[in-house]
């Protein structure tokens, strides 16, 4: 991949835990030495709140990735993590 991806991801960036979903995805992009920029957004549960993501993948839950080649990713984090970990950020999903 030649540009970063953008990770969306909430604005909580101190807290390094499994149970925070955008932290699992930003790990396993960590891990895997894959260049990503961050694009912190509030954290907040109100459509207002989260305009711009919504904007971007059509709901409002973070993480979503912005894949180089255009692709606007959002899955559970579980699942992001796992394609991030096989190495198939560069094809679409399945
Ligand atoms: N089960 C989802 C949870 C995603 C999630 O709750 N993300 C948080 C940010 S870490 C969020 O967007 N919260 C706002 C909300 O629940 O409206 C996942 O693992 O992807």
């Amino acid at each position: 991949m030649s540009e970063p991806a953008k990770l969306h991801r909430c604005s909580y960036t101190f807290l390094h835990t499994e149970l925070d979903a955008c932290w699992k995805v930003e790990k396993a992009l960590k891990e895997e030495g894959i260049p990503y920029e961050v694009v912190k957004h509030g954290y907040g549960k109100s459509d207002k709140s989260r305009a711009e993501v919504i904007e971007l993948s059509g709901q409002k839950l973070l993480p979503v990735l912005e894949l180089p080649g255009g692709e606007v990713y959002r899955a559970d984090s579980g699942e992001m993590a796992a394609r991030v970990r096989s190495g198939d950020l560069g094809r679409d999903a399945a």
